[in-house]
């Protein structure tokens, strides 16, 4: 009887051990709840790809031009050995994960053999009026890896029809259709609000035009001063604000009437997630011209810095000539630009850094452990218990070091958190502020005078809700002047931090759980 009494309590322990471990040993904690709006898969997979080429090139290329009249005969346009398989091999080898082309400017001439125009490649001599510069990109793209875009400008100076609405905007998803039905898959479409004084009066029906690209490309992301998928960052030099938000209120911007700040900056408060896209030519014009040269590649270094490094997509324009061939000195300055990334980004300093953390979530969950920092994916990162009330990454770098570039990068898959942070070194046996910056993102570079350090530590000023952080890398560049360095961001302070305590309004109702650390 005893014996049987014993066995029983012996099971009733044993499964009541073992309930404790399932309840507390065995089960992880969940993510934290994403915080509105998120990029949806289509604009993750864009924002990752980080960099995208831009290649203007039509009639404007042969006649020395811009904004072309509409009025050049289709002569003119005869590229002595046009090679798309040229400008993809280029786009690959400097790092672009796309193309994107004006398969119709301004001036209204087609690319490829449209059915609703004859101003198009059908009549010019190139190739006997059989070629398709649009088809030949298209297979070069797939031969080499690349996504496709395309720009199709609504403005249209050569097409009679421009000017009446019903007529042209029929006219403009004809054509549309044809370029997203017959050139396989289509990654971006890229339009623009530009329209010269003088231009007939007519309404672009927007809204049919995006809901029509989206069912013809499902996976395409909708470029226009306003989205609907990424949003014009408000200038033509590649630079972003130095706060710069995903987050944007669509219905606060018309097309072709852009706020340049509220562009610049995003909106902390927005309830859509449109990501800026910097666009800038590698020459002055966008169209070759033979009497332009192109930037330099610490130029292009510094554009990268604003762009990319400021949570944005960098497309760079790199025009064909007129053979139809990018031109060599361009080639030269592209591959300086490669070579010189890859110096700065290839040496992570942190990459065997010791990672502490005020807190992780989930009482230590190794899933949101401080050291996911040092993967460079925006799927692992460090998460802070929930209602910490500090938010402090440190990193032991085992040896005194010298670097004057932070990389830092948010899962924006869960939302874009970080709404201020400053980054700490041990300099003379005290924490002193290296660095100040705003907004995170996917991407955020700043560059500040050489630093050297055993300890550095990043601290999360303010955020909309419980930060999380995916990547922290330190690197050396030797290339950008102090010129170049940050004019928005504070610099080197002297003096130990002292943080500031500010309270984020509250708003926006349910999009809003904005938060200061308490320190
Ligand atoms: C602008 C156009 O007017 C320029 O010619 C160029 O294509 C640029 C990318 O967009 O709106």
């Amino acid at each position: 009887m005893r014996t049987k009494f014993l066995s029983h309590l012996h099971l009733s322990l044993l499964l009541t051990i073992s309930t404790l471990c399932l309840s507390s040993c065995s089960l992880s904690v969940p993510p934290p709840l994403p915080i509105l709006p998120i990029p949806t898969a289509s604009q993750l997979r864009w924002q990752q790809s980080e960099m995208a080429m831009f290649l203007h090139f039509g009639p404007n290329t042969f006649t020395d031009s811009e904004w072309g009249t509409g009025h050049a005969d289709p002569s003119v346009f005869a590229p002595s050995s046009l090679d798309t398989r040229q400008w993809a091999r280029t786009a690959k080898e400097s790092g672009f994960a796309r193309m994107v082309l004006t398969t119709k400017h301004h001036d209204g001439f087609c690319l490829w053999p449209s059915a609703y125009t004859n101003y198009s490649v059908k009549s010019s001599p190139w190739l006997d009026g059989e070629g398709d510069v649009v088809g030949d990109l298209a297979a070069a793209a797939e031969e080499f890896g690349l996504e496709l875009g395309l720009y199709l400008s609504p403005w249209d100076r050569h097409e009679p029809c421009y000017g009446d609405t019903q007529k042209y905007n029929e006219y403009y998803l004809g054509q549309m259709t044809e370029l997203l039905t017959r050139y396989g898959e289509v990654k971006e479409v890229w339009l623009d609000g530009a329209k010269g004084e003088g231009a007939k009066d007519m309404d672009y029906y927007f809204d049919r035009w995006f809901k029509l690209i989206h069912q013809l490309q499902p996976n395409a992301i909708i470029f226009s001063d306003d989205g609907p998928d990424s949003r014009w960052v408000g200038d033509e030099a590649g630079f972003a604000g130095s706060t710069c938000w995903s987050l944007f209120n669509i219905s606060d911007v018309e097309i072709g009437h852009t706020i340049e700040e509220y562009s610049e900056q995003g909106d902390p408060k927005g309830i859509d997630w449109v990501p800026a896209e910097c666009d800038v030519s590698i020459r002055p014009g966008w169209f070759w011209h033979s009497s332009e040269k192109p930037k330099s590649a610490t130029t292009l270094l510094d554009i990268y810095y604003r762009s990319v490094g400021r949570n944005c997509l960098l497309i760079l324009n790199v025009p064909p000539n007129t053979t139809g061939l990018i031109s060599d000195e361009d080639l030269q300055v592209l591959a300086e630009f490669t070579n010189i990334r890859t110096a700065i980004f290839s040496i992570n300093l942190a990459e065997n850094a010791t990672v502490s953390s005020s807190s992780v979530r989930g009482n230590g969950d190794t899933r949101f452990d401080a050291s996911n920092v040092l993967e460079e994916s925006i799927y692992s990162y460090w998460a802070p218990e929930e209602g910490s009330p500090e938010w402090v990454l440190s990193l032991d770098l085992g040896k005194s070091i010298s670097f004057n570039v932070l990389q830092l990068q948010e899962p924006i898959q869960m939302g874009q958190r970080v709404i201020r942070f400053h980054l700490d070194a041990v300099v003379d046996n005290e924490y002193k502020t290296v660095i100040n910056g705003t907004t995170i993102g996917y991407k955020r570079l700043l560059r500040f005078p050489s630093v050297e350090t055993r300890f550095v530590r990043l601290v999360i000023d303010e955020a909309r809700a419980d930060p999380l952080i995916s990547f922290i890398g330190l690197f050396v560049d030797s290339y950008s002047t102090t010129n170049d360095l940050d004019k928005d961001d504070k610099r080197f302070s002297s003096k130990i931090n002292t943080v500031i305590r500010r309270r984020w309004p509250r708003q926006h109702g349910q999009f809003w759980n904005g938060r200061t650390a308490e320190m």
